[in-house]
């Protein structure tokens, strides 16, 4: 049997992550392939309720390399799962990823390598569709600034560090500019109409850049 496809979709906050992770969902559905979405950070986990914790109250401290950890911890705690549903040819849709968890961190001024290390042997994605759009747009969208990262000057801290990832194989750069929901929905279906259709080999592990 042929292995599922492991699509990752990122970007900076608000800019479309969960509405086109929920679409390209519907798209796949309709397509009959049987797909499935994980959202990082998965909050339900006994991890994800602790980050969920430090993102939503301000008075909950960590320290930078703690919070990171948890962040990566809580991947692993789906690693088994992704795993298995792509061995057994179900396509896997990641909203944010090992890519948030590396720039995110880094942008505080955690060393890139150190921050990636933790991630090393996750599943590496076929796909990551980084949706990238003008800094001045997203503190515009709805719900800009409720959670603990949403600042403009860290934000582009955090593009920075996210663009050191392009010139990775996987890597698409989606510009999102101007462009409806239903606009950016095609770009995305199209590149993942372009990855599903090539051959795939043994599924990839992450390892150091
Ligand atoms: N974080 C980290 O530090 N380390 C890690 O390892 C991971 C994450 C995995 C929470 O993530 C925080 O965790 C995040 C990074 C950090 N930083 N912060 N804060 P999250 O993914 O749970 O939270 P988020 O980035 O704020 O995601 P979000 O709320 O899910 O936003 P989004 O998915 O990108 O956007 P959206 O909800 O789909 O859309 C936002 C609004 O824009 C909404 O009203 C839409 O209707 C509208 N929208 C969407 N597309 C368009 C277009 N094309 N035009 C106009 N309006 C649009």
């Amino acid at each position: 049997m042929t292995r599922g496809v492991l699509v990752c979709i990122e970007g900076l906050d608000r800019t479309g992550k969960t509405t086109q992770t929920t679409s390209l969902l519907e798209k796949l559905d309709k397509d009959g392939v049987d797909a499935t979405l994980i959202k990082f950070p998965e909050r339900t986990t006994p991890i994800g309720r602790i980050i969920n914790t430090y993102l939503t109250d301000t008075a909950f401290e960590l320290s930078d390399q703690s919070a990171h950890l948890l962040f990566s911890a809580n991947r692993w705690e789906l690693a088994e799962k992704i795993r298995s549903l792509l061995e057994d040819g179900k396509t896997v849709v990641l909203d944010r990823y090992v890519y948030s968890g590396v720039a995110y961190s880094s942008a505080k001024g955690l060393p890139f390598d150190w921050c990636l290390s933790p991630d090393i042997g996750l599943p590496k994605p076929d796909i990551v569709l980084f949706m990238k759009f003008k800094q001045e747009e997203n503190v515009t969208r709805e719900g800009f600034g409720e959670e603990r990262y949403e600042v403009a000057e860290f934000q582009q801290k955090v593009k920075t560090q996210f663009e050191k990832f392009q010139n990775e194989d996987n890597w698409r750069t989606i510009y999102v500019d101007n462009k409806s929901i239903e606009e950016v929905g095609e770009m995305i279906w199209t590149e993942y109409k372009v990855t599903a259709s090539r051959r795939r080999e043994a599924l990839q592990y992450f390892s150091k850049l």
